[in-house]
């Protein structure tokens, strides 16, 4: 296949091009960069060294003997959203290229708005320009799962049935976001399957769980593949966060109570869902919702495991409870549907010691990368700020 990867230098983006263009796909990586630039703006990079994507493609070449082409542009910018479809004609376009992280929206008004507006525009841009150039591609969304919140009933995938007075239907599930970036995912999700209805697209959201560990076969098998690694108040996400932590030896930092239960799934099942997404497409007009994580975690948890595994390696971390950022439940029923994803085949990497001290072994190995004072949570949701 044809496969379009917009967001291809990102943390999922990256791995993800590099396996599809293992399995034989012609790869096409669409990225700003714009990821590296917030990283400068917030004063913090990547705890592994990551490599610029040229050099990246260029030391892929030489490994595989395999070609991925890149176009450098904002998906949110209409010309070149249009050119760079219109130019590949995808069979498959996989769309990781959104501001991703719930802080990052939370911090003013500047940062809300521009969240919204780049991953609304862009997707909105992508679904114009497969409607009229490309209607047979089918578009891979990347959503995430907390666009569901945490109701007090179990979470379907896309879909719930209802009974109402004395009448049923099978409609969306109801979604409580609880960041303006989460907000971003549900515009997306309702204007992706308003396309699917109204064009006969078809698409795949697919609601990702939080992201944890850092190499995939591919990224690991040279220096200059190295897949990034947030650890940051802004980007870093709770298991990679707790192990850079832990081993700079400062305080693993759970909001609140730790109850917060979330989904989780490794990077290494991440590359392979898109693949499954991609070998089994939807038909015509159908917006397919698959739940895209392999197991759940509470918060207190995981830092408790991250916590155990660094005493083994003679660290000594400090759990510490602080004050919520965040406006979340902390104790809450938490029980989401996955199925999906198995039943096309995924075989799920599940969470061990052994991934937590690698984890934390990388963390060590990268010490003088880390920026500490970018630890501490810096955003708090219940201060709205007109910047
Ligand atoms: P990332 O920030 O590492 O990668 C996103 C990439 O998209 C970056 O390289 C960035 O430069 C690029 N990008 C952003 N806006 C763009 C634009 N307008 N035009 C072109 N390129 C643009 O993020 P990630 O962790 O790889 O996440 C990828 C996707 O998966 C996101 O949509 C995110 O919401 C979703 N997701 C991530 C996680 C996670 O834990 N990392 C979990 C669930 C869902
Ligand atoms: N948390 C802590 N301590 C920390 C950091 C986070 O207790 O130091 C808690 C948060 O309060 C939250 C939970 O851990 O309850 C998860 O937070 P996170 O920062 O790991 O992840 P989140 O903000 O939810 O966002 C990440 C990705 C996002 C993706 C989402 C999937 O950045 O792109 O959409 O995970 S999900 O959580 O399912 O919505």
């Amino acid at each position: 296949m044809r496969i379009l990867v917009a967001g291809g230098d990102g943390f999922c983006g990256w791995p993800t091009a590099l396996y599809l263009s293992v399995q034989g796909h012609e790869v096409l990586i669409v990225d700003n960069f714009s990821r590296r630039r917030w990283d400068e703006e917030l004063g913090t990079e990547s705890l592994t060294r990551i490599s610029g994507l040229d050099a990246r493609i260029a030391r892929w070449r030489e490994l595989t003997g395999r070609e991925i082409k890149t176009a450098v542009g904002d998906l949110a910018e209409e010309r070149f959203a249009y050119e760079v479809v219109a130019g590949f004609r995808p069979d498959a376009l996989v769309h990781f290229a959104e501001q991703r992280s719930a802080p990052y929206s939370m911090i003013d008004r500047s940062h809300a708005v521009f969240t919204q507006v780049n991953n609304v525009v862009g997707t909105l841009n992508l679904l114009f320009a497969i409607g009229e150039v490309s209607p047979d591609c089918h578009l891979i969304k990347l959503g995430t799962m907390g666009e569901y919140g945490t109701p007090n009933i179990d979470i379907e995938e896309g879909y719930i049935t209802i009974e109402h007075k004395g009448r049923t239907d099978t409609l969306p599930y109801p979604k409580q976001p609880g960041s303006f970036y989460h907000l971003s995912k549900v515009h997306d999700s309702h204007n992706i399957m308003f396309a699917c209805r109204t064009w006969g697209l078809k698409a795949t959201d697919l609601n990702q769980g939080v992201v944890y560990n850092v190499e995939t076969g591919e990224t690991a098998s040279d220096p200059v593949l190295t897949n990034r690694y947030d650890y940051d108040g802004i980007f870093g996400t709770a298991l990679n966060r707790f192990c850079a932590q832990a081993a700079n030896g400062d305080q693993i930092t759970v909001y609140g109570q730790g109850g917060q239960t979330r989904g989780f799934i490794d990077i290494r099942d991440t590359v392979r869902c898109i693949e499954l997404a991609a070998n089994n497409p939807p038909e015509p007009g159908e917006f397919r919702v698959f739940n895209q994580f392999t197991e759940q975690w509470s918060v207190l948890q995981l830092a408790r495991l991250v916590e155990k595994v660094a005493r083994s390696l003679d660290l000594e971390p400090d759990l510490v409870h602080l004050a919520n950022p965040r406006v979340e439940k902390e104790t809450h029923y938490y029980n989401a549907a996955n199925t999906r994803l198995m039943d096309l085949g995924l075989k799920p990497h599940l969470l061990d010691e052994e991934t937590v001290e690698r984890l934390l072994l990388t963390a060590m190995e990268n010490r003088d990368r880390i920026h500490p004072e970018t630890f501490a949570p810096q955003v708090d949701w219940r201060r709205p700020h007109y910047g």
